[in-house]
């Protein structure tokens, strides 16, 4: 039976990967295209961050070379090959539901209305393998409060662009993401300080693969929840979908929080890929922790919870 799921990492993958993000490393120098001269400066002003992982950093070509993209389809070169049409510019950010002063935001007066900050955070994709990202962003709890959150919200929906013209992804049949792309978290997760809206990443603006202009970056949950993209942010009182819980809710749960201890149905998640750490033979694997390694953080908002059963 055909499912459309993450694929199974295989060790077979290790390898030409490997081989693929070293020839692209020689490419390398076409990342500074974007610096100083170019009449759009793709540079943030940023301010170092609080909460920065002192692991090795992932090479950016890395980071920008081997995405989970969907939009622009399954593999993991597509969204670096395929999001070049892609207009990320101009671009509003809608945030809406149960807040007192519904906002609609130019992307670029966003940026300029808040301090960018830098923050190197781990991140763990479902599929066992992991990077040390430096994002640049702004917290989430800061432009949510702008809005004036109203009690009745009790979490936040996120909904990604759908756009089938520029996305080819989003032209894909039956059985597959009911697009657009949604996420969710619950208000006291959308407002803890490690929650962040990346504009950016290694200095610069977000590169379309890296979900354009704005996406969400959650760095003790599984990447998934990280959504790219992003238009429209609601408050809303009840829990809300979340596309890869819709596909496999068995698979995907509406928390996805870091944890060894709670293996996929169709693999371990006790270790992972450490993308970008090899050399041309492979990558280094390491144990996973528990929430990411940031329990010391974020392990009191779910004080009391069955986290296998709330996966
Ligand atoms: N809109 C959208 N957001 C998405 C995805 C996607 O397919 N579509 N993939 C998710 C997954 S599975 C991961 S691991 C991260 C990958 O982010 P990166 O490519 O910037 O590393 O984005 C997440 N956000
Ligand atoms: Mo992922």
């Amino acid at each position: 039976m055909a499912r459309y799921s993450f694929p199974q990492p295989a060790a077979s993958e290790i390898t030409p990967k490997a081989a693929y993000l070293g020839r692209r490393s020689l490419l390398a120098g076409a990342g500074g295209l974007i610096a100083a001269g170019s009449a759009q400066a793709a540079g943030l002003r940023t301010q170092p961050g609080p909460f920065n992982a002192p692991e090795p950093q992932t090479p950016r070509d890395a980071v920008t070379h081997y995405n989970n993209f969907y939009e622009f389809g399954l593999e993991k070169e597509d969204p670096a090959r395929l999001a070049g049409q892609f207009h990320a510019r101009p671009w509003t950010l809608r945030i809406d539901g149960a807040v007192a002063k519904p906002l609609t935001l130019d992307i670029d007066t966003l940026i300029a209305r808040h301090t960018v900050e830098s923050r190197v955070y781990r991140m763990r994709c479902v599929e066992a393998w992991s990077m040390v990202i430096p994002w640049d962003g702004i917290p989430l709890a800061q432009i949510l409060r702008e809005a004036e959150i109203l009690s009745s919200a009790k979490y936040v929906a996120f909904r990604s662009v759908l756009r089938p013209d520029e996305m080819p992804g989003q032209s894909m049949g039956a059985g597959t993401i009911d697009w657009p792309y949604v996420e969710g978290l619950r208000l006291d997760e959308a407002m803890h300080p490690l929650t962040l809206l990346a504009v950016g990443l290694y200095g610069d603006i977000l590169p379309n693969q890296n979900g354009a202009p704005i996406r969400l970056v959650v760095p003790w949950k599984y990447g998934f929840k990280g959504i790219k993209s992003i238009t429209t942010i609601t408050l809303v009182d009840t829990m809300p979908p979340t596309s890869w819980n819709r596909l496999a809710a068995d698979e995907y749960g509406f928390y996805a929080n870091v944890n060894p201890e709670v293996d996929h149905p169709r693999w371990s998640q006790t270790s992972e890929r450490v993308i970008g750490s090899g050399g041309f033979f492979g990558e280094r694997r390491q144990p996973t922790r528990l929430f990411n390694g940031y329990a010391e953080q974020v392990a009191p908002l779910y004080a009391g919870m069955d986290l296998h059963r709330f996966y």
